[in-house]
């Protein structure tokens, strides 16, 4: 029966005008999954990790008549991790503010904005125990991206997405390094020796490798898979993993931009994340080891 709800929203009349919604929205998590281009319309499918579809009956009208205390209805309700963390996310870009963020009566947190002319309430619910997690939080960090040349076409894709994802989180141009070495192999030793200098928060590793180009494809796969885990292991800095192994050129293609998103650009979330979580693990468990002296 239903497999998932797609819910269109009409943005604009040109691709340029739904832009501000579509990185809004990648910028926060969000995974473009599917593009459709036509003479008159343009569409771009975004998946999020749920979706829960709230009907409701009320005599209140939307953002205006709501109480100040109370959440609005929008054209769309987005459940976050770190309300917080989004709000400095969000309020950056061209957004029109409706509610600045603020505690609900209920305990949630919540603010709502005008985006490419949909009202967006974002909340964090305070019944759930989300436990401790990162936020895609990049301002003041540094990284360094480690980049194989091999296959060059797919990875210089990636690493734009890469990119785009650290500088949608605030990472500053200048925090941000870029390694190239010669093919997906030689990126363990290059991502331990950056890791190893203290100077960076986390490194994306960017390779891309074919079946067909390589014989021993397993077992290179196999070895920057384990050199690059090992270095994060051993070394306490996030390592994240954007190195393709595809059987062919098309898959790689789909995954370095069009129908499965860009691999890279996840790869950069990820080592925001894990950079801002090491952060929140380390403040917490310093501050439980000081709560029992
Ligand atoms: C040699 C080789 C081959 C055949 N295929 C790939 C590939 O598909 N993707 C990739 O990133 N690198 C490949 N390489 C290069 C090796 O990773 C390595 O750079 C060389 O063996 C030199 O050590």
């Amino acid at each position: 029966m239903i497999r998932t709800l797609i819910v269109p929203r009409v943005l604009g009349k040109t691709q340029e005008e739904l832009q501000p919604a579509l990185e809004l929205f990648r910028a926060l998590g969000a995974v473009l999954v599917d593009e459709c281009h036509g003479n008159d319309a343009h569409g771009y499918q975004l998946e999020v990790p749920g979706g829960t579809l709230e009907l409701v009956a009320t005599s209140v009208s939307p953002i205006s008549e709501s109480s100040a205390s109370i959440p609005p209805i929008s054209d769309l309700g987005v459940e976050v991790s770190d309300v917080d963390g989004a709000w400095d996310i969000v309020r950056k870009r061209e957004v029109k503010v409706l509610r600045k963020i603020a505690d609900a009566a209920d305990g949630s947190r919540f603010f709502a904005v005008e985006i490419s002319g949909m009202r967006v309430t974002f909340l964090t619910h305070a019944d759930k125990e989300t436990g401790i997690e990162g936020s895609l939080q990049g301002e003041g960090k540094r990284f360094a991206i480690v980049v194989a040349r091999f296959n060059s076409f797919i990875t210089e894709r990636l690493l734009d997405g890469a990119l785009l994802a650290l500088r949608q989180s605030g990472a500053a141009k200048d925090d941000i390094t870029i390694v190239r070495v010669p093919g997906s192999f030689e990126i363990p030793s290059a991502a331990r020796q950056l890791a190893e200098s203290g100077k960076y928060h986390a490194i994306v590793c960017i390779g891309c490798l074919l079946r067909g180009d390589t014989l021993h494809y397993d077992v290179i796969a196999n070895e920057v898979t384990r050199g690059v885990g090992q270095s994060a292991q051993e070394t306490g800095v996030p390592h994240a993993f954007g190195v393709l192994t595809c059987d062919t050129l098309e898959q790689a293609i789909d995954r370095a931009g069009l129908k499965a998103g860009n691999k890279g650009y996840e790869a950069g979330l990820a080592a925001v994340e894990m950079a801002s979580l090491r952060d929140k693990v380390a403040a917490h468990t310093t501050s439980a080891t000081a709560g029992k002296r």
